[in-house]
């Protein structure tokens, strides 16, 4: 996959008709994007004022009301001389709580590249906790394959998945995305159960994550599901808690 960068994301012309109101707004939104993606970092530079006037064939004065927009919301900072940058603190990464998605997807959505490091990957005897989660019978083996996620590099999240050894006989075979081995035999999950709650990270956890013993992170629990109701998949999860947004949409009952 090839990395995209801030120049590319700015150029790509469909972005300008597809979204709506006047057009500083929509520069404006297009660079909070590419921040929220990640694509840029914290205090990353951004193009000068006239670059990227020529890249999206906008205006001078329209780019500068957008990038004052940006200062005035604390977004991006400017220096005199040396051109503007993204504010420091953290950029998120926004997931929706409704989609089932895999992590490999969901990074490829925001056009970041997603790697991971393999921490396990083998068949193991099943803890009490796994034989219940899975609903093994007795004797009956468990896949388990941890890895710690990347976007672009920087790492996210520390997953630890748990397969019953019928639906995943080779986790070897899982070379990047887990989703898509089990979609190739069928084995997809259709529906999940996920629960969140806020941890203080662990020595280990936070040494793999790049953060401070005891900061702030985010342990997610996923029961995943076939379509016959089959438990298919149990992931615990730690992610950064500076690199998350889990976004949920809420309805009205009956609307
Ligand atoms: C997501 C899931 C995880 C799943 C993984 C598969 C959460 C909290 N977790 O990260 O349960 O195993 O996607 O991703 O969303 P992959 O197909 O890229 O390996």
């Amino acid at each position: 996959m090839t990395t995209e960068t801030i120049e590319n994301f700015l150029k790509s012309d469909d972005w300008m008709q597809d979204a709506a109101g006047p057009r500083y707004v929509r520069l404006r939104k297009r660079i909070e994007e590419s921040i929220e993606t990640g694509l840029l970092g914290e205090s990353a530079p951004l193009p000068a004022e006239r670059e990227i006037a020529n890249l999206t064939g906008l205006s001078r004065v329209t780019v500068r009301r957008a990038m004052q927009d940006l200062v005035d919301r604390g977004i991006i900072v400017q220096r005199q001389g040396s051109g503007s940058f993204v504010a420091d603190g953290t950029p998120k990464v926004e997931q929706s709580l409704s989609r089932l998605t895999s992590f490999t997807e969901d990074m490829t959505r925001r056009g970041l590249n997603s790697s991971s490091e393999w921490l396990e990957r083998g068949v193991h005897t099943p803890s009490p906790e796994e034989v219940m989660a899975l609903a093994l019978s007795s004797g009956e083996a468990v896949a388990r394959i941890s890895r710690l996620r990347r976007a672009n590099d920087r790492p996210m999240a520390i997953e630890r998945a748990s397969l019953p050894i019928d639906i995943l006989p080779k986790p070897q075979l899982v070379e990047s995305s887990l989703y898509e081995v089990l979609g190739r035999d069928g084995n997809r999950p259709v529906r999940a159960l996920q629960r969140i709650s806020a941890v203080n990270l662990e020595s280990e956890d936070s040494e793999l994550l790049g953060v401070e013993p005891g900061a702030a992170g985010l342990r997610i629990v996923r029961t995943s599901y076939l379509a016959n109701r089959r438990v298919v998949e149990f992931t615990r999860s730690i992610y950064r808690g500076d690199a998350y947004d889990f976004v949920a949409e809420l309805r009205l009952a009956n609307s």
